[in-house]
């Protein structure tokens, strides 16, 4: 018989007092908003910033360098059950890896909570973590490197510093890593989401444009710099001044622009895509800097840069056409219509965004290009998933709409595997339950995304309106329609349903992370400028063209579906302060994130439920060596097999429950004993076998 519970539980109860407990399935007040919260204050003051849910991971942004993530550590971590060692983001992914092997199955990482909170940090020690201890040959060398690289340039150009964050992600990314069967990372592929392109053009006050900008002009060598026609002083660029912060302490635009050259040479970049790429990024910076008059009539006249005409390899001419008159097709002759100075200002802005967009887009694709995995041999993957998090700022606009939207649809997901799916399921396999409550953001990612009632549906049809839709139209038919939803909020209903009043171009979205004000966002979103620099493609012009929200909303029903057909795994990141203070421990700030990110609930869910559940079949099959009765076959149902092994094995009537078709295992330590036994029992067959053979010959 083997024995179970190989936990050394009382080590662990001398050192609970100290060091908190490391998961808080084992907490004894679990029912406890204080207890919880008193736990993590005490890991965090110890330095011990990651604390379990079973195997969710709970990360508390420490806000300082710790000496967690060495090669030492790595090792440590490296092939070793789950709950044996403390909990660190490196026994998740040492987890995933193991799991995704044995299984043969796709997993994903789910990076999520506010910004600020550490997922980007989370998501690159997970890479770094499979860099290192995957195995790996000569070739795969290489994809491991490439994939590594991928980070500082990907940061470089779709990062900046917000009031949140000194390096705020600002697109969202689905990283996954491919392996081969022997667990040799073989290839990778990047999908990127909504990159914040109004940055381009705006920064707020104590913000900046995206780093890229900043290493070129502090960090780019005086012959490339002479080449792209550039000063070597941020201070030229209007696109580079409007927040007033260029130099911020925790950056060195100047080391990270080595970084990123060198990485750009190991994805593989030659010079001419250096050249192509950084002469678009001055492009930029000189567009910012083209100005205008006004002339008699008011309309503008363009005060040409040279460095521009051949920047943009356009003939000046019709850039100065593109930047100074609107095309208007009047009865199948092109008329020419002079812009007003704002008009111009406004064309140029948007220029300079599309141009951006695309240079980003096209970096997107050459990275997954030298990521691209060429061999067709069977491959499992794992998604990392680190996108935007939930953000506010004094004023809000089309961007935070879509970010926040995003993170409503992941916090969606994550309620639908882990709290609804996770109760119905036992409902459905007919094992005891006590429901347990929870707040589903369904309601509110309805109210943004549902077909011809959703604000995204009301501000497509504004959008594609001919004629004289505007900012206020729009928010009279979002009043009109869900006027009375007890998510939504405008100036009208502003007093009824919250105290805070609302400006009359605004409205209010009471999100599942918090109240944001957002300033209308129709402007933003049509952009018919856009759409004359860059026409559609030949062929598509019956098909109606599809807003940036849709587009958007679309990109993430496809993201959903990528992820659920894996299986999910956790780290839910928390925001320790909003100073980004080392080592203080705001005890409301946290508080409220663990309510919105749902982790009480979570806890009662895993605590009264099942960390395990396997069908009959696939237990039986895995396991019926650990048992006579059932090895080598079993002849019966399954489910009585299954039964006659776990008796066999000494599991404890609190320890698992017997569904419809599938085992439930409540604690994930005796599934681990299990397997544990099971391995040294497939040792112990090994070797029979070798001797049978011996006694034949
Ligand atoms: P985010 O990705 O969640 O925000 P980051 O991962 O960029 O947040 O973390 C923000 C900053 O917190 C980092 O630049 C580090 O200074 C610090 N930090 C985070 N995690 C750790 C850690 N494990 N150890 C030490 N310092 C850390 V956003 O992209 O803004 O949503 O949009
Ligand atoms: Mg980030």
């Amino acid at each position: 018989q083997v024995k179970l519970g190989h936990l050394d539980l009382e080590g662990a109860l001398i050192a609970r007092d100290r060091v908190g407990i490391q998961d808080f399935v084992l907490l004894d007040a679990h029912n406890s908003e204080t207890a919880f919260l008193d736990n993590l204050k005490k890991r965090f003051t110890e330095d011990l910033i990651y604390t379990y849910i079973g195997t969710l991971l709970i990360s508390v942004n420490p806000y300082k360098e710790l000496d967690i993530y060495t090669k030492k550590q790595m090792d440590l971590y490296m092939g070793v059950n789950f709950f044996e060692l403390p909990p660190h983001i490196y026994a998740l992914a040492d987890n995933v890896y193991h799991t995704m092997l044995s299984e043969a199955n796709n997993n994903f990482i789910l990076i999520s909570g506010e910004s600020g909170a550490g997922k980007t940090e989370a998501s690159k020690k997970i890479l770094q973590y499979y860099a290192v201890s995957c195995p790996s040959s000569t070739l795969m060398d290489t994809v491991r490197d490439r994939m590594l690289m991928s980070n500082p340039v990907l940061e470089a150009f779709g990062n900046a510093k917000t009031m949140k964050n000194d390096n705020s992600s600002r697109f969202g990314k689905y990283m996954d890593i491919q392996f081969d069967c022997q667990g040799d990372a073989v290839g990778g592929h990047i999908l990127s989401y909504l990159l914040e392109k109004s940055r381009v053009v705006h920064q707020n006050h104590g913000e900046r444009n995206f780093h890229i900008f900043y290493q070129l002009v502090e960090g780019g060598e005086e012959d490339l710099l002479r080449h792209l026609g550039l000063e070597k002083d941020t201070k030229h660029y209007s696109y580079l001044v409007q927040g007033e912060c260029s130099n911020v302490s925790s950056i060195n635009d100047k080391d990270d622009w080595k970084t990123v050259k060198n990485a750009l040479s190991v994805i593989d970049f030659d010079a001419n895509d250096i050249e192509h790429l950084f002469g678009i990024i001055a492009s930029v910076l000189h567009l910012g800097n083209v100005h205008f008059d006004g002339d008699t009539k008011g309309y503008a006249t363009l005060n040409t840069n040279a460095a521009l005409r051949w920047l943009l390899e356009i003939h000046v001419l019709v850039l100065h056409e593109a930047l100074t008159f609107r095309k208007i097709e009047a009865k199948s002759e092109e008329v020419l219509s002079p812009f007003t100075v704002d008009h111009a200002i406004y064309a140029r802005d948007a220029l300079a965004k599309a141009i951006y967009g695309r240079a980003f887009t096209w970096l997107v694709n050459r990275i997954n290009e030298s990521l691209e995995n060429r061999d067709s041999k069977r491959k499992t993957v794992i998604g990392l998933l680190d996108i935007y998090g939930f953000e506010v700022f004094s004023v809000n606009s089309f961007e935070q709409f879509c970010i926040n939207y995003c993170n409503e649809k992941l916090q969606q997901l994550f309620i639908q595997l882990t709290l609804k799916a996770e109760q119905e399921e036992y409902e459905a396999e007919g094992i005891g339950w006590e429901p347990v409550q929870f707040f589903n953001n369904k309601i509110i990612c309805d109210l943004v995304e549902e077909k011809h009632r959703g604000i995204i549906s009301v501000l497509d049809e504004e959008c594609m309106r001919p004629g004289d839709a505007t900012d206020l139209t729009f928010l009279d038919k979002l009043e009109e329609k869900m006027g009375n939803h007890p998510h939504f909020v405008t100036h009208k209903l502003a007093n009824k349903k919250t105290r805070k009043s609302l400006e009359r171009g605004d409205f209010r979205l009471l999100h599942y992370a918090g109240e944001v004000t957002y300033c209308v966002v129709i402007r933003m979103s049509k952009n018919p400028i856009i759409q004359q620099c860059f026409p559609a493609t030949e062929g598509d012009s019956r098909r109606r063209p599809e807003t940036v929200a849709t587009q958007f909303k679309n990109s993430l029903l496809r993201l959903t579906e990528i992820l659920t057909a894996k299986e999910a795994w956790y780290v839910r990141c928390l925001k320790s302060n909003d100073n980004k203070q080392p080592g203080k421990f705001d005890e409301v700030l946290v508080r409220h994130q663990v309510k919105y990110l749902g982790l009480m609930e979570h806890l009662r869910v895993r605590r009264a439920g099942f960390a395990y559940r396997r069908r009959y079949e696939v237990f039986l099959k895995r396991y019926k060596a650990l048992c006579p009765a059932t090895w080598p076959h079993w002849k019966g149902v399954p489910a009585d097999g299954v039964e006659k092994l776990v008796q066999h094995l000494g599991y404890q009537p609190d320890e698992y429950k017997m569904g419809k078709t599938k085992i439930f295992i409540r604690y994930a330590r005796t599934l681990f004993a299990t397997e544990d036994a099971f391995e040294m029992c497939k040792h112990e067959l090994g070797k029979q076998k070798r001797t049978q053979k011996r006694h034949f010959k």
